[in-house]
């Protein structure tokens, strides 16, 4: 579906403050948001409310004013940073006679002007046509009322029904395509469990330099910008830490304050590859003010895709900002977390998540028993050069039974290196 925005160009924005709950910060980051699409701001007019207008969300003093505002500036669009419900926004588009959108409207926006991957745009479209499911109603009855008024079953609510019932099948569609796309992924995460790689996913508040650190890790090249929801599509690459560990680390699409749940929903497939990862590295902008809110924002999104049971590494990211800031390790006495600061830009501090996730692999040991025939010398000699062998009998016959104990994927990798299969050789203990 084609975004509107992109033959709109000068907005309004109007930011209404809550007494009660105003949050650090917010303003800025809502201007960032507008000024991620392609228009240009051409004033701002703010409000403090103790509770919303049910008719305008603000009150009728304010809408005046910002009809007055709007129309000397040559408005196109008026932007609320809060959430609007369906009849609100009609109203104040009636009333304005410019067209209103609200903050899930905008981010819907960014996302559609962002999608570039069939799956990215099908997953856009749809949290689109959901969102717009709600509104339809407006938009008609507008067209309506300026035709001079209909009957209870009139030709407006005749193409109302068939445009609802156009929308329904194309969600329809699209969700069976996204199914399909959901599968391939289920499959090739599959495929990557099977040879025992363990995957670790980077997540975190959008901007915060999770490509940035993906790029400087892998020397991929995703793109990255001084710009909100910059990634929407995941990249995956292999990374090799040192000869023994090598893993998959996946980029995906940053998070922000109150996600719309149509795009939770509809991004199922991308946040797949978040919720079924065996570590994630959460990527915090260590210069933002309200630092801690968005890490609760982000751990709001992470429990709300059923990955809070995954363990995470806090990555503390742009030290170089700030002199103060030292690149370092902090270890809670439990072991339960992990908080590095490091910088993705000068790659100082790199080095201490490198180790931190070897020795969070290495939470991923596991012992067993094995029976190596005399052919596989070459395997137990590796297996002790590495230190994994806890015990060994020799049975001149059978070969050597031991007790090794190493990450699942290392053994696995060794076998097939020693053209042996991992079930071929495992047995319930050593003979006494
Ligand atoms: N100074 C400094 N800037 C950084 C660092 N890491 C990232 N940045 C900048 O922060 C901005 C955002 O970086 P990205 O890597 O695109 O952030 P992201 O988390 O992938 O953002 P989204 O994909 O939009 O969610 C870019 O302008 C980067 O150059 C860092 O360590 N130091
Ligand atoms: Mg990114």
């Amino acid at each position: 579906m084609k975004s509107e925005s992109t033959s709109i160009q000068k907005a309004l924005i109007v930011y209404v403050e809550f007494k009660d709950s105003s949050i650090d910060g917010e303003y800025n980051e809502f201007y960032q948001l507008v000024k991620s699409t392609e228009l240009e701001v051409v004033d701002t007019i703010t409000t403090t409310r103790l509770h919303a207008e049910p008719r305008f969300f603000v009150g009728k003093g304010k809408v005046a004013e910002i009809k007055e505002v709007a129309g000397k500036l040559s408005t196109d669009v008026v932007i609320f940073n809060c959430c609007l419900s369906p009849a609100q926004e009609r109203n104040l588009e009636k009333f304005l006679n410019i067209r209103v959108i609200d903050r899930i409207g905008l981010i819907l926006d960014i996302f559609a002007q962002r999608a570039l991957s069939y799956e990215g745009k099908l997953q856009v479209e749809l949290a689109q046509l959901q969102h717009l499911k709600t509104r339809l109603i407006r938009g008609w009855t507008h067209l309506e009322r300026q035709k001079g008024g209909i009957g209870l079953r009139g030709p407006g609510e005749t193409q109302l029904e068939s445009d609802r019932r156009l929308i329904g099948n194309r969600i329809k569609t699209i969700e069976q395509r996204l199914q399909k796309v959901r599968k391939q992924r289920h499959q090739s995460r599959r495929q990557r469990k099977k040879k025992d790689i363990p995957v670790i996913s980077f997540v975190g508040y959008t901007n915060a330099g999770k490509s940035t650190l993906f790029n400087y890790l892998t020397n991929a090249n995703v793109r990255t910008a001084d710009q909100l929801f910059a990634t929407l599509d995941p990249t995956l690459r292999r990374l090799k830490i040192n000869t023994a560990n090598e893993v998959i680390l996946t980029d995906t699409v940053g998070f922000i304050r109150d996600l719309p749940h149509e795009l939770i929903e509809s991004f199922k497939a991308t946040l797949d590859e978040v919720s079924e990862a065996d570590l994630l590295i959460h990527v915090i902008d260590v210069d933002q003010e309200q630092r801690q809110q968005r890490i609760d924002d982000v751990n709001q999104v992470v429990d709300m895709i059923g990955a809070s049971n995954v363990a995470q590494i806090e990555v503390y990211n742009k030290i170089d900002k700030y002199t103060e800031q030292k690149r370092r390790i902090e270890i809670s006495e439990d072991d339960t977390k992990t908080r590095i600061w490091l910088s993705s830009r000068t790659g100082e501090g790199v080095n201490l998540l490198l180790e931190t996730i070897i020795r969070y692999l290495g939470k991923f040991r596991k012992s067993r028993y094995i029976n190596l025939p005399l052919s596989a010398g070459q395997l137990r000699a590796k297996l002790f050069d590495i230190g994994a062998v806890k015990q060994e009998n020799v049975d001149g016959a059978s070969g050597w039974f031991m007790e090794v104990e190493l990450e699942e994927f290392k053994l696995h990798k060794l076998c097939k290196e020693a053209n042996l299969d991992i079930s071929n050789i495992a047995v319930e203990r050593c003979p006494p």
